[in-house]
């Protein structure tokens, strides 16, 4: 039986992962707000043993708002672009003056990665994919255990600092890395999930050992989350 304590977390991970769908779904910005940090959604401790609360705080206090910060410097160069949404200047990178590309795609990229991260993750439970995802994911990859072998493969084999994805690209299921805060939204792709695999993400706790953070990863992922950004996409 849930303790109160926990029924007052499961609620916090619940409201907190819809708070920050909002967040990441650029229809929801407010016109002419910068951009801000969302809330983690959960209490910094939610993820032990797998993320230890150290991590969560420095990760999220400290680097995703200074990828913020740094994003809403960058925009003050060119204020025409402060309405516009995360996803839609990631998605535009190329058209944008050169003023601010680079660190639209750097800070920016930055704080959609990390926004779409804190959402995907909670307390180790028994989700697994489901429904129309699940069966995507086994006409893709065979199947689920072999779907998790090749995120954890791609973010082992990232050279240096970066991230490994399940992502949509023209309509098919694929895992693929991105090096540093490169989106997928920048090559046409549409994220489903995403693992920050630079060492701020785990070496506290892990130090080198990037495949068994990696693994702890996996086993605390949100899968209705992650089953309602295919169903939406696909909608
Ligand atoms: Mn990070």
């Amino acid at each position: 039986m849930l303790s109160r304590r926990d029924a007052l977390k499961t609620m916090a991970l619940s409201t907190g992962a819809f708070a920050l769908s909002s967040a990441c779904s650029g229809a929801q910005q407010p016109a002419g707000e910068v951009h801000k940090l969302p809330p983690l959604g959960y209490d910094y401790d939610a993820l032990e043993p797998f993320i230890d609360a150290e991590t969560m705080k420095l990760h999220h206090d400290k680097h995703h708002a200074a990828y913020v910060a740094k994003l809403n410097q960058a925009l003050e160069k060119e204020p025409s672009l402060a309405t516009r949404s995360i996803e839609d200047l990631l998605k535009n990178l190329d058209s944008l003056p050169e003023s601010v590309r680079t660190d639209i795609r750097n800070q920016g990229g930055g704080h959609y990665n990390h926004t779409l991260f804190w959402q995907l993750l909670r307390k180790k439970d028994t989700s697994a994919p489901e429904g129309d995802l699940s069966k995507a994911i086994t006409a893709s990859f065979g199947s689920v255990a072999a779907m998790e072998e090749q995120i954890q493969s791609a973010g082992l084999k990232q050279f240096g600092s970066g991230w490994a994805w399940l992502l949509m690209r023209e309509g098919k299921l694929l895992v693929e890395s991105t090096a540093n805060q490169d989106c997928p939204l920048s090559t046409g792709a549409y994220p489903l999930l995403c693992v920050d695999v630079w060492e701020h993400a785990y070496y506290l706790k892990y130090q080198t050992r990037r495949a068994d953070y990696l693994k702890a990863v996996l086993q605390i992922l949100n899968w209705s989350v992650i089953g309602e950004r295919y169903r939406q996409h696909k909608a």
